[in-house]
């Protein structure tokens, strides 16, 4: 079964000042839907045409570089629109919040660690927020690489992950990812956040 690019769960416009609009149209309807189309091509005819994008993603060749690039921008372009929201911002609540505080110290040490991994990591990629085995860490991938596969350079199960590809903010802040990151955290859905940390809990 073919993967399809899912719906928007608010209006392109909707995340207005801090993510544009036109950024947000040929983000999803160019850039995204170039990964979906390309990871069907790449999986038409083999058996991951019956596995579900974890279970690709977990199980991908790190040479097959067409299922891993595709496949991979796939999973964090669908990711990262639920987990932003027009009423996002702010901070995460309950036992999410005093995990991010017992691990990393504080809401800002958290926020100041997870923007370095976005502003270090090199030419594209993704910062990412994991849970598994209990704890909570935070790194970095390259290109459309994410923790549930086995060569990332960070492992487990993704519950933030933040695009830091140009192409995700380069209209409004051209070479200033750390604008992009500090607006970014405007519309951090921690609803999400926090459903996917119980999800794998
Ligand atoms: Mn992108």
């Amino acid at each position: 079964m073919a993967f399809e690019l899912p719906k928007l769960p608010y209006d392109y416009n909707a995340l207005e000042p801090y993510i544009d609009e036109a950024t947000m149209r040929v983000h999803h309807s160019g850039h995204h839907q170039g990964y979906t189309n390309g990871l069907n091509a790449a999986i038409a005819g083999t058996d991951m045409e019956n596995m579900t994008i974890e279970e690709i993603l977990a199980t991908v060749d790190p040479c097959n570089k067409a299922v891993r690039n595709n496949g991979g921008g796939y999973f964090n372009h669908v990711m990262y629109w639920k987990i932003m929201s027009p009423n996002g911002g702010g901070q995460p609540s309950d036992d999410l919040a005093k995990h991010i505080d017992d691990t990393f110290g504080s809401f800002d040490q958290f926020k100041e660690k997870f923007t370095k991994a976005g502003l270090g990591r090199f030419g594209s990629g993704w910062a990412w927020l994991t849970f598994e085995c209990g704890n909570l860490r935070i790194g970095s991938t390259a290109n459309q690489d994410n923790p549930l596969m086995q060569f990332a350079d960070i492992k487990g199960r993704p519950i933030l992950g933040m695009d830091v590809w140009e192409h995700a903010y380069y209209l409004k802040h051209q070479n200033k990812r750390g604008g992009y990151i500090n607006d970014f955290f405007n519309v951090i859905n921690w609803e999400e956040v926090d459903r996917l940390y119980h999800k794998v809990k």
